[in-house]
């Protein structure tokens, strides 16, 4: 190359440097849109020298072409980069400080909670009984042995007793002769409405119950159920399958498997007891049958032709399939990752 096309070529590279240098340094001094754009018009406009430069290369010789050509895009794209970055930074900086002096803006909600995936299967359990013509009814979590188990058919040193491991209260009777315990089941409740209301009855009585037994992975020690009792003249088991049935259907979907199987429960004959078949295996949701006569007779009924039926469901093994959740420990663990996904 000629001495004197070096000399333009250096030249001109070193043109190209000290726009690159000033470019940065004017661009930190841009604090408005307006000082942006004006930027941009300097550096990067079709007047701009840069701009004329590049535009010129074809009246340069072609030996110097290459190197001017390559170092005046690249500078180029670097000043577009600069100027992205610039207006970003601009837009970050004015939202900020929306946040902090905008008193009329709406205010940001953050999501605090939600409900427990149990409540959230409670509430749909009561929903659809209700659908069903039920009422919801209540009792209390510390009961009297006579309603858990006496008025349920259930007498002091009957074995059956044993069915449930109870937390007492009180190792010792009172006057009246009971003692008082946190209730195995919601089963109680069915004594007491029987024994303040005349059928026909159609109620559910969802509530906590307890249990002295060691945890597993469909066990705890304290869990929810929801009772179901119906109670009119002439009821037969089949209403009894027919409530359950729509019951499935409604929560989990008409494909669902059921499996029914005789079951003992000391206040309903026949008792049964209902599973469904989830993950290659069937899991027990509920214990059910037809009211025993002598449940009613405790209660006071006396009328031949009443019959009636009864349930108690495991809402947290409801929750389970549901959701697909392989362990009833999870539920109570209050670990937010795994409560957070619900
Ligand atoms: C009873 O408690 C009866 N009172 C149910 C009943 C009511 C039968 C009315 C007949 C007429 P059982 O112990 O099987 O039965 O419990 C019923 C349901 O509660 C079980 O199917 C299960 O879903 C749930 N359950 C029972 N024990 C536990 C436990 N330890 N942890 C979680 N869920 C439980």
């Amino acid at each position: 190359m000629k001495k004197v096309f070096r000399y333009l070529e250096n030249r001109l590279l070193d043109e190209i440097k000290k726009i690159q240098k000033q470019s940065e340094i004017d661009l930190k001094s841009c604090d408005s849109e307006l000082k942006i754009d004006a930027w941009r018009v300097k550096y990067l406009g079709r007047k701009s020298r840069l701009s004329l430069i590049l535009k010129d290369i074809k009246n340069l010789d072609p030996a110097m072409r290459k190197s001017v050509g390559l170092s005046g895009n690249r500078i180029r794209n670097k000043c577009q980069i600069m100027l992205e970055k610039a207006l970003n930074d601009l837009k970050l900086e004015e939202n900020d400080q929306i946040s902090i002096e905008d008193y009329t803006l709406p205010g940001r909600f953050n999501q605090v909670g939600k409900l427990h995936p149990v409540t959230q299967t409670l509430r749909e359990i009561k929903k659809t009984f209700v659908s069903l013509g039920f009422q919801i009814a209540e009792g209390p979590e510390i009961e009297w042995d006579k309603y858990n188990f006496d008025m349920l058919n259930i007498p002091d040193n009957h074995p059956a007793r044993d069915m449930w491991d109870t937390m007492w209260i009180d190792e010792e009777k009172n006057s009246s002769g009971n003692k008082m315990l946190l209730r195995t089941h919601t089963s109680p409740v069915q004594a007491r409405i029987m024994e303040n209301q005349d059928p026909p009855i159609r109620v559910i009585v969802p509530g906590k119950c307890y249990r002295y037994e060691s945890t597993d992975s469909t066990h705890e020690w304290h869990f929810y159920q929801v009772e179901g009792l119906a109670v009119d003249r002439k009821l037969t088991f089949s209403d009894l399958k027919g409530t359950l049935y729509e019951f499935v259907k409604k929560i989990f979907g008409s494909d669902t498997k059921i499996r029914f199987r005789c079951d003992y429960f000391p206040f309903v004959e026949p008792g049964v007891d209902m599973s469904i078949y989830w993950e290659g295996k069937w899991l027990e949701i509920l214990g059910a049958g037809m009211v025993h006569p002598k449940v009613f007779e405790k209660a006071g009924y006396k009328d031949p032709e009443l019959t009636g039926f009864a349930f108690g469901m495991g809402p947290e093994r409801i929750a389970m399939i549901k959701h697909n959740i392989d362990d009833i420990r999870l539920f109570y663990s209050n670990d937010l990752r795994f409560l957070g996904q619900f």
